[in-house]
């Protein structure tokens, strides 16, 4: 099915919203952008924006966050129409994920259309999130596998928080994980650890390539990060060149 068949399937409004940015500026990429000043963060955000169907964030390593770089990003938002995804990567009991939601500096549920939370605590991890992101049109992804080298969310693990989306599908979009899990499009697919040019780094991350990703392994949508802003990188050329990639993989998987 294409981005914009699935667009329709959605019953959660982020998730819908997704698959027509993607559809419209014809990118299934989405930019990792892990750097610590809001400088950085805002200049690369401004030139990479045209190529992104989603960016996503750690806002607790930026040194000198404050609520004007908020702002700020939500106009750089609105000039190049992307989703925000807040890596977060819950990973407490429902109450105490709620209050990580929604207060203390980031308020993270003002901004963020995105979310993701580890299953390992079981369902009320998903019920807290969901109380607060829910009623804002907020949409959660479940981490089912991870990239690292070594990853224990693998086998019975996978396919426990596979199990526990399904009860969850008006919050639970979909999964950080490596490749297509389920047969149906009822859930959306997003895998980090993905690079051209190298196949790890120091620190347990593995890359694969953006068609071993889209067309293989049928995820629909690449994280890159380091790939695109690594150091001497020229970001507007690597972006678009990851656009391309994933664009062309997908267009070969529904045989365009
Ligand atoms: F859930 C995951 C995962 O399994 N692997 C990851 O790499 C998340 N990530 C994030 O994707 C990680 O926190 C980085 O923000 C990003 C990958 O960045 P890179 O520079 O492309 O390696």
């Amino acid at each position: 099915m294409t981005y914009s068949e699935r667009a329709t399937k959605f019953t959660n409004k982020v998730a819908r919203e997704l698959f027509e940015i993607v559809e419209r500026k014809k990118t299934n990429l989405a930019l990792a952008l892990d750097v610590t000043t809001k400088q950085e963060f805002l200049n690369i955000t401004d030139s990479v924006g045209p190529y992104i169907c989603c960016l996503k964030t750690h806002i607790d390593i930026l040194v000198d966050f404050d609520d004007e770089l908020i702002e700020q990003l939500k106009r750089l938002q609105a000039k190049h129409s992307f989703l925000i995804f807040e890596d977060r990567k819950f990973a407490d009991i429902g109450n105490t994920v709620k209050h990580q939601y929604s207060q203390g500096i980031y308020k993270i549920s003002e901004w963020a259309d995105i979310i993701d939370a580890h299953s390992l605590p079981g369902d009320g991890i998903v019920s807290g999130l969901k109380e607060v992101g829910l009623p804002l049109g907020r949409g959660l992804l479940l981490l089912a596998e991870m990239s690292s080298k070594g990853s224990l969310a693998t086998g019975s693990y996978t396919d426990a928080t596979v199990e526990m989306a399904q009860r969850h599908k008006d919050f639970v979009i979909g999964f950080i994980a490596g490749r297509k899990l389920l047969m149906n499009d009822d859930f959306v697919t997003m895998t980090p650890g993905v690079g051209l040019d190298v196949t790890k780094d120091g620190l347990g991350q593995q890359y694969r390539t953006p068609r071993d990703v889209i067309l293989e392994s049928g995820s629909d949508i690449i994280i890159v990060g380091r790939g695109i802003y690594g150091s001497g990188k020229d970001v507007i050329a690597e972006a678009r060149r990851y656009r391309d990639v994933g664009w062309n993989a997908y267009e070969e998987r529904i045989g365009k």
